[in-house]
């Protein structure tokens, strides 16, 4: 049966005075300046959703030029490439990073693994407040002369920091310090998320007990805080160039006809640095979902989670192989063929172990007793669209196809399944289901269950089609599109098409928020795990958890988080802290 020790040797867990803790002693330092996770998570998420809503309305101007070239007086070329760039980059950056990490890691991790908190609180709350002030310096770029950085999200020197580059005169400055920041205040968040999951597990909650979510966002956490080093030293450096006029990244080189004063600098050291970050940030946002998705599927679904542990080493195993691959997005730089070799089998390599985790939840949902919850819907929706850009990841990580296709939309038809579609899936899959835990009231079913439909049909309409333009040839970061010669007659209607759906998705995101706000006062009462599910963050004594999250006694972990549809247990599920039962043999 399943797998439990008994722990009951009579010394008491671990009790914390309440003297101990800090307590929030007015409203500011209970809801603004809090050093409690749950409420930090809050921070995190909101600003993550508001500044992603910002992200969102770019990819329509960009969307809107595509579809209807000139239509639209105020969209010219520079215009456009602002909007590609920032959009890119705060998805990727300031939306996913932050809101995985700065949101479910605050909020889930001391909830799943008993503990009362983060290990530095005060530090924790630093973090997002750095986060904040990265994000609104990043905003404010399209207050000051010259507009945003235009030079697209990777930011590639020189023609990041020279002229010709809308928003090389602040932008790009404003740009990378906002970075260099978001990077300062992860840090400090990201230490906290490592050092709780190692430091502060209540008893019995081993490693190998752990809820895959926390397995994700910890080995996400450890990954940023190795990959993260590299964008920064590339931002401080590229900054330096910027304004000191030094010479790292940026060769002697001729600007509308005259001899800059810099030398001897390596653009493609940059591309090295930004990619050493920018291939396992794709990680970094992709382990936690595949983290919370497996537990999604395992609740909704009333079954455990199928291999566990090899679900465990494939998190880690994809983890310490995308610190390796980076040079995948730099086929087409000129480097020797040799790396490009050595790339390209690392790259398939990933796919060993993805797939092995896909298999897994398929098995997991075999002859299941499958709810088709909202949660569970998105979860769904996140298996189908994963795998979909998985499969175009195996044709550009070989580095044939990927020269061709390189600079085509089929790159972005590609990244947008795979971190874009997928991820946000997971997002909204979540929210839903701790949703509950978060505020003490379900959302409504109906509702969610209108707005997956329309987000995951829309979301393919938007980059399905994608990938047919990409393989006719239509170049990605491209201003002028209409006729031109590179956009086949074919493609016009699908590019109205596309850009009608991304509308369409857009808007009907108020029906989530829509329901998120009025849920809050009139959704129906949740209880204290409306899921019937075993992990240890739905058995706290109050929903929302309180200041402490477990009242005067830490939990005590018998067993792992995945035992659903257990015979003879009283209500077909054993949660994590629930003693033995008969039957039920140690290990
Ligand atoms: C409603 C959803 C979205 C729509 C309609 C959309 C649309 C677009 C479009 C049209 C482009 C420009 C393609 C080009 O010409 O190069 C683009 C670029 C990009 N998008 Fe999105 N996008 C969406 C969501 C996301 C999300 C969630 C992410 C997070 C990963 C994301 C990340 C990016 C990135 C990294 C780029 C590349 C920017 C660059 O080339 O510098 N997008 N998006
Ligand atoms: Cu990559």
């Amino acid at each position: 049966m399943t797998d439990v020790s008994i722990e009951d040797d009579g010394v008491p867990s671990q009790e914390v005075e309440d003297v101990e803790l800090y307590h929030a002693t007015s409203w500011l330092t209970k809801y603004v300046f809090s050093q409690d996770a749950k409420v930090i998570a809050i921070q995190y998420a909101c600003t993550a959703i508001a500044i992603g809503l910002v992200a969102l309305v770019l990819s329509w101007l960009i969307r809107l030029q595509l579809a209807f070239p000139g239509a639209i007086p105020f969209i010219d070329a520079n215009v456009y490439y602002q909007a590609v760039t920032m959009h890119g980059m705060i998805m990727v950056v300031y939306m996913l990073t932050a809101i995985f990490l700065g949101g479910f890691g605050n909020y889930l991790i001391p909830l799943m693994i008993g503990a009362r908190d983060m290990v530095f609180p005060f530090v924790n709350m630093l973090s997002y407040w750095v986060y904040l002030l990265a994000t609104l310096i990043l905003a404010a770029s399209y207050f000051v002369p010259g507009g945003p950085s235009g030079a697209g999200w990777t930011l590639y020197p020189p023609q990041a920091i020279l002229t010709g580059t809308p928003g090389h005169e602040w932008g790009i400055i404003l740009m990378l310090a906002s970075l260099i920041l978001f990077i300062v205040g992860f840090t400090m968040g990201g230490l906290n998320y490592v050092v709780t999951v190692l430091q502060a597990r209540t008893r019995g909650m081993t490693l190998m007990r752990m809820p895959l979510t926390v397995w994700g966002i910890f080995t996400a956490a450890v990954m940023a805080l190795l990959a993260f080093p590299g964008l920064f030293v590339a931002c401080v450096m590229l900054l330096l160039d910027r304004t000191l006029g030094t010479s790292f990244f940026v060769p002697a080189i001729v600007e509308m006809g005259e001899r800059r004063d810099y030398s001897g600098g390596s653009p493609i050291l940059f591309q090295h640095l930004f990619w050493f970050f920018g291939h396992p940030e794709v990680y970094i946002v992709a382990l936690p979902a595949f983290g919370m998705v497996s537990d999604l599927i395992s609740v909704h679904a009333r079954k455990n989670i199928f291999g566990y542990r090899m679900m465990v080493w494939a998190i880690l195993a994809i983890g310490i192989l995308s610190m390796v691959v980076w040079g995948h997005h730099m086929y087409v730089s000129g480097m020797n063929p040799l790396f490009g070799f050595f790339f390209a089998v690392t790259t398939l390599a990933i796919a060993v172990p993805t797939a092995m985790k896909v298999y897994n939840w398929v098995v997991t949902l075999w002859r299941a007793d499958i709810h088709f919850t909202t949660p569970m819907l998105f979860a769904l929706g996140f298996l189908i669209t994963f795998v979909n850009g998985g499969i175009t990841g195996l044709y550009l990580g070989n580095v044939i196809v990927d020269v061709p296709l390189s600079a085509t939309l089929f790159v972005v038809a590609h990244f947008h399944m795979v971190m874009g579609i997928a991820p946000v899936l997971v997002i909204f899959g979540a929210i839903y289901h701790w949703y509950p835990k978060i505020t003490g009231r379900m959302m409504d079913e109906r509702l969610g269950k209108i707005h997956f439909w329309i987000t995951f049909l829309g979301a393919y309409a938007v980059f399905f089609p994608m990938h047919y333009l990409g393989l006719v040839g239509v170049p990605r970061r491209f201003y002028e599109m209409g006729e031109t010669a590179f956009v086949p007659h074919s493609a016009v209607g699908l590019n109205i098409f596309m850009t009608v759906m991304a509308l369409i998705v857009g808007f009907s995101q108020l029906i989530f928020f829509y329901n998120a706000f009025k849920s809050l006062k009139h959704g129906a009462l949740a209880g204290g795990n409306p899921w019937r599910a075993a992990s240890l963050e739905w058995q706290t004594p109050e929903t929302p958890p309180g200041h402490g999250n477990w009242g005067k006694q830490l939990p005590i972990v018998y067993r792992w988080p995945y035992g659903y549809s257990i015979p003879g247990a009283p209500d077909d599920f054993l949660p994590q802290n629930a003693p033995p039962q008969r039957g039920e043999h140690a290990t």
